[in-house]
Order: structure tokens, then sequence, then C-alpha cells
């Protein structure tokens, strides 16, 4: 659980709109290679259920807010997310539940490489025996 962190962006404050930016190395640990986001979400829907092997992400509430919860096999912890020049960047294995999606919520994760099946587990058990092998 040490290795989660919780990023702040910088934020440049106007009366028109706030604006924040985020560049690597200065502000995000990986290089980032895949950017996606899930909106639109229903009332009540959990996303996640998951764990990755490799992949490193930030996931940001760009609008709303949502709880993340993380779990590397011996603690859980959960995070409101609520801020959009905050991210919380997850190392790999940790399996995370997103839920408590707040109406018109959009949820956006940079990742450290492009999307590959064969590094989930979309299976708690496989993940645990993998934590504890
Ligand atoms: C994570 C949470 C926060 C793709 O084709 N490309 C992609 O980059 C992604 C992320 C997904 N997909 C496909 C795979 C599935 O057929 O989109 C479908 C839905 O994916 P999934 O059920 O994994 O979505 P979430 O929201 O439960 O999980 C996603 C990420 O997969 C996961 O890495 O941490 O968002």
């Amino acid at each position: 659980m040490n290795n989660i962190s919780l990023l702040t962006f910088p934020q440049i404050k106007d009366p028109r709109g706030n604006l924040s930016f985020i560049e690597y190395p200065q502000h995000i640990p990986f290089e980032i290679k895949r950017i996606y986001y899930i909106y639109d979400i229903s009332e009540g829907a959990e996303r996640g259920a998951h764990g990755h092997k490799k992949l490193e992400q930030v996931i940001i509430p760009l609008s709303g807010s949502f709880d993340l919860t993380l779990d590397d096999g011996h603690t859980r912890k959960t995070f409101s997310l609520k801020k959009p020049w905050q991210g919380l960047y997850i190392p790999p294995m940790m399996w995370r539940d997103l839920n408590n999606f707040s109406s018109g919520s959009v949820c956006l994760v940079l990742a450290s490489d492009v999307y590959k099946e064969e590094d989930y587990y979309r299976d708690y058990k496989d993940f645990l025996n993998d934590v504890n092998g």
C-alpha cells in the first residue's frame, strides 16, 4: 500500500475556468502509452474488479466523484476521488474496484502500456495466488 500515491497536478486558476496539465516525468512516474475514459456511467454501476500484473495507472476524477478501493492481497483501502487536479497512482499487482459514481462523472485513466488482456487478473483467487506465490 506504501507505493500508492495521490498526485497533485499544477493548477492554473483563471476566472474563465481552471486548467491543469500533466507532463512526464515531472508529474507522473511513467511514460503514458494509453489514455482511456469512462463516462455515461449508469447509476449504481461498479467497474474494475480486476488486477494488473505489470500495468501502472493514474486515475483522475475528471468530473464528479467516485470511490476507488485498492487491495494488495493483504490490505484494502478506499479512496474518494473528487478533485480533477489530483490523480491516484496505482502500481502493478493491485486489485481495484470502482463504485459510488456521482451522476455525470467522468473517470480518466493514464496507463503505462497499451491494452493487453494477458496483463489482467480477472479472478481474485489467481491474483491472491500470485501475491502469495
Ligand atoms: C481499470 C479500470 C479503472 C479495451 O478494448 N481497451 C482498453 O483500453 C480498455 C481499458 C478496455 N477495453 C475493452 C475491454 C472490455 O471488453 O473494454 C471493455 C470494458 O473493459 P473493462 O471491463 O476492463 O472496464 P472497467 O471499467 O471495468 O476497467 C477499466 C480497465 O480495464 C482497468 O484497467 O483499472 O478501468
